[in-house]
């Protein structure tokens, strides 16, 4: 079968022949629909050798979505034929956290030589991937597979940053999102579809902010030097109770300290670069409380399902087929792709 794999740190990933995998003991194999395309993938791709814990050569790919075609012999709870998406950060399998579906966050995280699917371990940039067992499937129905792959990474994230602060977004409350690509949009769309929040959004890029309004946000503006009395204007003027920044640079992080009420709650998801200084006194809102939300569990990545299966989210996407990889990481990488990119097995 065709994979998209990595071969040499700090080189580009190949497209190479490999064996079909063939699953043993609770082993499920699933022909893959779809992949997306995510920032961390070039995170892993241009990791120089010592960075990641990873063992080369590995298949990339930790947003898939497919069908599963074959069991191992002790594989149960799903059956030839179900329609499914992958349940990505494969932790250890066996402490506490991965017990409970929350491989995300995993005990033994620094001790393992993966991260998931496609993250040290085979993923989905290929005909078929090979999951561990069905407890990383969740049923997706006829939910078409661009709109499901996304589910798994840039639905689940969203939906595990939004979850954390849902209880500071009820009524009368503002949520403010800085960032408005992959990941952005459907956090538009989750705070929209679960929370009584005023949501307001924050972009760089005017198509971002065309974006950001299809997918239900009240308001949204560039980012520029007055952003932070724009938005604080539409927060009833005591500021947000909520800021998700996916982007994470020392702009965005600023923006969101500017903006952020006096107990309100800041998710940096967005692996920018930047920092906060924590310190008291300082200039960081009274009661301020910070979360760094990784992924998500996989009892919310059914909850992501449940939610787009009900018509409440939808993925913009941009489907281009596996073989144009390189492109696609390329456009990524130059800030071009629009919404998120799916790869197709072709
Ligand atoms: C995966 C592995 C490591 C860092 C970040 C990620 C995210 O893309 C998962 O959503
Ligand atoms: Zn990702
Ligand atoms: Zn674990």
């Amino acid at each position: 079968m065709k994979a998209l794999r990595l071969t040499a740190w700090g080189e580009a990933p190949a497209s190479v022949e490999i064996e079909r995998p063939v699953p043993h003991g609770a082993e499920v194999l699933v022909r893959v629909e779809a992949a997306g395309l995510c920032r961390s993938d070039l995170h892993v791709i241009d990791a120089p050798p010592g960075a990641l814990p990873y063992r080369l050569p590995f298949t990339l790919g930790h947003e898939i979505a497919g069908q599963v075609t074959a069991l191992g012999p002790d594989a149960d709870g799903v059956a030839a034929g179900d329609r499914v998406v992958v349940y990505g950060p494969w932790g250890c399998g066996s402490c506490a956290r991965c017990a409970a579906g929350s491989g995300n966050y995993c005990d033994r995280r620094d001790t393992l030589a993966w991260h998931g699917a496609g993250l040290g371990r085979d993923g989905g940039m290929a005909e078929y991937l090979l999951v561990p067992s069905a407890r990383q499937l969740v049923p997706i129905g006829d939910l078409p597979a661009d709109q499901a792959a996304p589910l798994s990474d840039a639905g689940l994230t969203s939906y595990h940053a939004v979850s954390g602060l849902r209880p500071a977004l009820g009524e009368g409350t503002t949520a403010v999102v800085i960032g408005v690509g992959g990941l952005g949009h459907l956090a538009v769309q989750i705070l929209r579809a679960t929370t009584e929040s005023r949501v307001l959004a924050v972009d760089v890029r005017e198509d971002a902010l065309a974006l950001a309004d299809r997918s239900g946000a009240h308001f949204s503006t560039l980012m520029r030097p007055d952003t932070a009395r724009a938005l604080r204007a539409r927060s009833g003027d005591v500021g947000a109770d909520a800021v998700l920044d996916f982007v994470g640079t020392a702009q965005t992080l600023e923006l969101a300290v500017g903006v952020l009420r006096p107990g309100g709650e800041l998710a940096v998801v967005g692996s920018g670069g930047g920092s906060l200084t924590v310190a008291k006194p300082g200039v960081l809102p009274a009661g301020f409380r910070l979360s760094l939300p990784f992924w998500g569990t996989r009892h919310e990545l059914a909850g992501v399902v449940t939610l787009a299966r009900s018509g409440a989210l939808r993925v913009e996407t941009e489907c281009l087929p596996l073989s144009a990889a390189p492109e696609a990481i390329d456009r990524l990488r130059r800030g071009a792709a629009r919404g998120r990119t799916v790869l197709v097995p072709n």
